[in-house]
């Protein structure tokens, strides 16, 4: 029997258009929990109505996904449960890509990176921020209480500390170490598997996470210190709206992690939310938005860039330019940690 997927693809262009009117449209048949779905009955099956769900980036995801879901799982928004999982990374000292405990820049300085959208369209985001340990709040701040979309640098800092929060160095004696080290070569490589075969299991990167409530409204977080060693003033795909992070309630979300210069020059996305829009699977329009980067760099073998996207539906779909790069996912079945498919095999 043909999937919903195989049915997507092998239609082509035409049902790609309708995948598009049925994801914008008119309500045409109804999910397992019988809410409209906007696709034609002989479209959906039971990968439908997985709600709630939160996916998030990494094996540090699990224990992200465990926070969010105590919102999700209550009937909470997905907003809330969004921001609570990624504090529980931005805390973690062992996970050395984000928050305390993430790895600075070549000047020994912990600049953060973050970013928030919610389902109905708002955003908000921070960009270069020292000392506090929880950017995703200050970025949803700045969402629910300026005019603005982003803060950076000094001034998000001082937008943070005005909204209470205790300014505190975040350079752990184990990222220090690290950081003492790498002086000594001073070497800067963007991180790739292949640079980096002791990487551990932890999990030391960029945590992004979507999530899909009861009521069916999505909301998505990033949250990072970039990459280690960065220039300092460097600036990463992180807090960049359509580059790490997009959300469209009509539609589904998309987020990133990896070598930000990468997502950036593909505002990789937004590309890959407006590919679901025009009926492609989560699937594949992360393959496709990972396509766009490798199609123009001859040296995709030395980054790693992985998307991670769900539909409003719940499907869920990844994709990464080298393997290793795995998701979390928590829905009413469990949590589970998976490996995703990648263009370097
Ligand atoms: C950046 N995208 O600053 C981040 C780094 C990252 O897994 O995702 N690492 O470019």
């Amino acid at each position: 029997m043909s999937t919903r997927r195989d049915f997507l693809i092998g239609a082509g262009a035409s049902l790609a258009a309708l995948g598009s009117a049925a994801l914008t449209g008119k309500a045409l048949g109804q999910d397992p929990e019988g809410v409209d779905t906007g696709f034609p009955p002989e479209l959906i099956d039971d990968s439908m109505g997985r709600k709630p769900l939160v996916v998030s980036t990494w094996r540090h995801g699990l224990a992200a996904n465990a926070a969010a879901w105590q919102i999700l799982g209550e009937g909470g928004r997905a907003l809330d449960a969004v921001e609570q999982g990624v504090m529980v990374s931005e805390a973690d000292p062992e996970v050395s890509s984000v928050g305390y405990g993430g790895r600075p820049d070549r000047e020994g300085h912990v600049t953060l990176d973050s970013c928030i959208m919610d389902e109905l369209g708002n955003a908000g985001s921070v960009a270069f921020l020292q000392d506090i340990l929880h950017p995703i709040q200050v970025a949803r701040a700045v969402m629910e209480k300026t005019p603005h979309v982003m803060l950076v640098g000094e001034g998000a800092r001082q937008f943070a500390l005005e909204q209470g929060h205790q300014p505190q160095d975040l350079l752990t004696p184990a990222a220090r170490e690290d950081w003492q080290q790498w002086l000594q070569t001073s070497e800067y490589k963007p991180w790739t598997p292949a640079s980096d075969p002791a990487r551990d299991k932890v999990g030391h990167d960029t945590i992004s996470m979507l999530g899909l409530d009861r009521k069916g409204n999505l909301s998505g977080s990033c949250t990072t210190s970039g990459l280690a060693y960065k220039m300092h003033g460097r600036v990463g795909d992180s807090p960049i709206i359509g580059a790490a992070l997009f959300v469209d309630n009509d539609v589904g979300g998309a987020c990133a992690t990896g070598v930000g210069e990468e997502v950036m020059k593909t505002v990789g996305s937004f590309l890959i939310v407006e590919l679901m829009r025009q009926g492609l699977s989560p699937g594949d329009a992360c393959r496709e938005g990972i396509a766009r980067i490798v199609g123009k760099n001859p040296n995709w073998r030395e980054v790693q860039v992985g998307y991670l996207a769900i539909d409003r539906l719940g499907r869920i779909g990844a994709y990464a330019i080298q393997p290793g790069f795995q998701y979390a996912v928590t829905d009413g079945k469990g949590t589970r940690l998976v490996d995703v498919p990648s263009h370097g095999g």
